[in-house]
């Protein structure tokens, strides 16, 4: 918990997002559930593919807790600056620190929240991803932010994608069609191989980072200028 809060205190002198929160440096937030490629998907924005052995790595960086089980210790901050200049705080999405969200948001001021879903995840996991991006939805402190969610596709031993693009069932399944419209505007899913991207340029992202733009600058929501 010491750890948290020096981040906190941290973020207080961070020319960025601000406590008071006028910054118009945006900021995103990456959650979604453990193991639904989050890290990764931060570090092959910032690194590319030239991170050839990142699975492997990503892998030996995880800490065993008492449990034996290996989990990603810590927050992760970058900025990125090929559409526009922003920061990028990625959580890992453990139990533990699923209750540590919050803390996040109501921190820093938060322009858009890119949730990360797992496209080869069963039912019950799908449906614990959709109480926890419904929640944030209706949080005070993200009323206006860009809600971007990512389907991490990923491939199977033979290279073929494990989620179904075409019959696109997650948007159903994470109650993306029937969202108020208050939140359907600032809201769009997104399907892409995280470990296949190519860095920020990539044009999955690059279609992402587009949605975020119109949102961010639009008057309904905060109006910036990019
Ligand atoms: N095949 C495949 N593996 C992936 C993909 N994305 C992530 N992985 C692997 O899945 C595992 C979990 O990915 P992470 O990026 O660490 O997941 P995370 O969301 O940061 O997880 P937490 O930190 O626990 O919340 C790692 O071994 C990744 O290499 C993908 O698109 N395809
Ligand atoms: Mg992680």
């Amino acid at each position: 918990m010491s750890r948290i809060k020096a981040f906190f205190s941290k973020c207080a002198g961070f020319s960025g997002g601000l406590i008071s929160g006028s910054s118009e440096f945006p900021q995103f937030l990456i959650l979604g559930l453990d193991r639904s490629g989050k890290t990764t998907l931060l570090y092959r924005l910032k690194i590319g593919s030239g991170w050839t052995n990142i699975h492997e790595e990503m892998e030996k960086m995880r800490t065993p807790n008492e449990d034996g089980k290996v989990e990603d210790p810590g927050y992760h901050y970058e900025e990125l600056n090929r559409f526009f200049s922003c920061g990028v705080w990625e959580v890992p999405g453990t139990e533990a620190m699923r209750h540590l969200w919050k803390l996040f948001y109501q921190s820093i001021k938060i322009h858009c929240v890119v949730f990360v879903v797992d496209g080869g995840e069963a039912e019950e996991r799908i449906n614990l991803a959709k109480r926890h991006l419904h929640v944030l939805m209706n949080e005070a402190e993200l009323r206006n932010a860009c809600f971007c969610v990512v389907i991490n596709q990923r491939l199977d031993e033979k290279k073929n994608p494990v989620y179904d693009e075409k019959e696109d069932v997650l948007k159903y399944k994470l109650g993306l069609h029937e969202l108020h419209h208050s939140v359907d505007w600032r809201t769009k899913h997104f399907i892409m191989n995280i470990l296949d991207l190519k860095g920020e340029s990539d044009k999955e992202w690059a279609q992402l980072m587009a949605f975020a733009k119109e949102v961010l600058c639009n008057s309904r929501g905060f109006g910036l200028k990019l």
